[in-house]
């Protein structure tokens, strides 16, 4: 932390001030002054985070009537729920910024706004599951933990209680893989299938190579983000590596290995061909996952319409 005084930066140009702020660890609220690209980075990736929450709720949503026992679908009834849940705080974070929710969801309806890349992919057995809480929410929390400390206050605040969350996310689906490779040879193919499906996504979800990201450099300087997206990517890697042993599973790639010198495991290269054309539209699910989305807003008009005539009355 460096050392911050008012007196002597009330004179300085408000950027400069800022940047004081910033740099001694003193958080951004909604009143404050904040440089307009400040402002519009911080919508760009809050909206984009919440609209990964709720689009990501539609591949385990399409389990949960087929979940094995009561004691799943319990689980995975409370996961779904809690991800509308961060969708809601996160909306609300980013409302503070002076932008309406209208705004936002029509910027995911028409395909505007980015959302995970991770969630254009289908789920296509019960295995799944297991991997999306192991693997997705897994990347999930690597990127969301340093995001707590990030220099917004409301957006910081709101992955607090997200993160809390997400570690029994993160939990459940070790939990559901760890009992499918203890299982019959059957249920032990699932459990590998799944994670041969969903690793490298999970590994492409922490974006690009830093040298090929446009945003991480002005983001870290302002303390949005704390770690490059390639360092949190090597986390996820060494941690996956370690935490797959007690599955008795593989990772999918046979480059990966433990480099002594490095203090990390190596992995192989990433198919970035893949995760651009998934971010750009064109991956295995991105229609279905839009129209889902498009379809759940116009059926929810008359929720709507019913709320705004319900506090209408209450204020006569
Ligand atoms: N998918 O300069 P870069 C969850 C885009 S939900 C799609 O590195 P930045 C869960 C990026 O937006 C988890 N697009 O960007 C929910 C940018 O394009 P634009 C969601 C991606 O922002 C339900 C361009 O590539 N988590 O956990 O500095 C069930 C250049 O990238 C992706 C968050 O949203 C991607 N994977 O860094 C289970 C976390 N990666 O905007 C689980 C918050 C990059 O210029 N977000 N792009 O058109 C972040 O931490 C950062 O925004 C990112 C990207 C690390 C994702």
């Amino acid at each position: 932390m460096q050392p911050y005084s008012t007196t002597t930066t009330d004179t300085l140009d408000p950027e400069v001030h800022f940047q004081a702020k910033v740099d001694a660890e003193i958080r951004i609220e909604p009143k404050d002054w904040m440089p307009e690209a400040y402002r519009k980075t911080l919508i760009r990736q809050i909206s984009q985070h919440a609209h990964s929450e709720i689009v990501g709720m539609l591949p385990e949503g399409n389990w949960i009537t087929r979940a094995p026992s009561l004691r799943r679908k319990q689980i995975l009834l409370a996961k779904v729920q809690d991800e509308g849940g961060h969708g809601l705080y996160l909306y609300a974070a980013a409302e503070t910024l002076g932008v309406g929710r209208d705004q936002l969801l029509a910027d995911l309806h028409s395909g505007k706004a980015k959302y995970s890349s991770i969630f254009n992919y289908p789920t296509l057995n019960w295995a799944d599951i297991g991997a999306i809480g192991w693997l997705v929410d897994g990347a999930a929390i690597m990127n969301q933990i340093p995001l707590c400390r990030c220099s917004y206050g409301p957006y910081a605040r709101a992955m607090q209680r997200i993160c809390k969350e997400e570690s029994f996310h993160q939990r459940q689906g070790f939990e559901l893989l760890l009992s499918l490779s203890r299982g019959t040879e059957a249920q032990k193919a699932m459990a590998q299938d799944a994670i041969n499906r969903w690793y490298w996504p999970s590994v492409m979800m922490f974006g690009p190579s830093d040298n090929d990201s446009a945003h991480s450099a002005q983001s870290m300087k302002w303390k949005i983000k704390r770690f490059s997206n390639d360092e949190l990517r090597q986390r996820f890697v060494d941690m996956i590596a370690e935490q797959i042993k007690t599955l008795g599973l593989v990772v999918p790639d046979p480059e990966l290995k433990w480099n002594e010198a490095r203090g990390h495991y190596d992995f192989g290269p990433i198919n970035w061909d893949e995760f651009w054309n998934v971010v750009n539209g064109n991956g295995p699910c991105n229609r279905q996952r839009l129209r889902a989305r498009v379809d759940a807003y116009d059926k929810g008009a008359w929720v709507r319409e019913a709320a705004a005539a319900y506090a209408e009355k209450r204020k006569q």
